[in-house]
């Protein structure tokens, strides 16, 4: 396949063996490859019901590989950074999500792409709007810097 842009939003709120959860993320960009851009690592209140605090940040990278692929890879990553499996929205070392690609949409039970929630995640839009702030939702056809003001406006 032809070189694709992705961007990837990257989570923690758990110490892992690279120290705190910034510095886990720090170490997941590290091992993305492809780096084009990264974000600022921001300090997010927790969504949901976990008590902890994250770290999150936005990278942009450069792959040939197709979506499924792509979260295949990224799923061994989150598996050697110790994240265990079947405890949803728990604490974790490391969450991987596929946000968008250049590509456009990609549509599947296990993979949807425009990830299926980014546009009302603030720890998502405030990481993603500055490294892409100009990059359409091929969904909405807004831009990021739209649907983060848009996410702004209606808290
Ligand atoms: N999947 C489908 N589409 C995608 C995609 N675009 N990218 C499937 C990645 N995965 C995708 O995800 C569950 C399944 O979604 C995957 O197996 C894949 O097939 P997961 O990463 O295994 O599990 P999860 O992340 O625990 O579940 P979920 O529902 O994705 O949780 P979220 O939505 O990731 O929320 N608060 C703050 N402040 N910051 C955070 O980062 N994160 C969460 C987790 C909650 N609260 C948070 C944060
Ligand atoms: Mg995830």
């Amino acid at each position: 396949m032809a070189r694709t842009s992705y961007a990837i939003a990257i989570g923690s709120n758990r110490r892992g063996r690279h120290g705190s959860p910034a510095r886990e993320v720090a170490a997941a960009i590290d091992a993305l490859g492809g780096v084009t851009a990264v974000s600022p690592i921001l300090h997010t209140p927790p969504l949901g019901p976990s008590k902890r605090r994250f770290a999150n940040a936005v990278a942009l990278i450069e792959s040939d590989e197709p979506p499924p692929a792509l979260l295949r890879r990224l799923k061994a990553l989150e598996r050697g950074f110790g994240r265990r499996r079947g405890r949803n929205w728990g604490a974790r070392v490391i969450d991987l999500d596929i946000i968008l690609w250049s590509g456009g949409s990609w549509g599947e039970p296990a993979l949807t792409v425009p990830h299926r929630l980014f546009r009302g995640r603030e720890f998502v839009l405030a990481p993603l709007a500055r490294v892409a702030a100009d990059w359409r939702d091929p969904v909405t056809g807004l831009s990021v810097r739209q649907l983060a003001a848009r996410l702004r406006r209606k808290r």
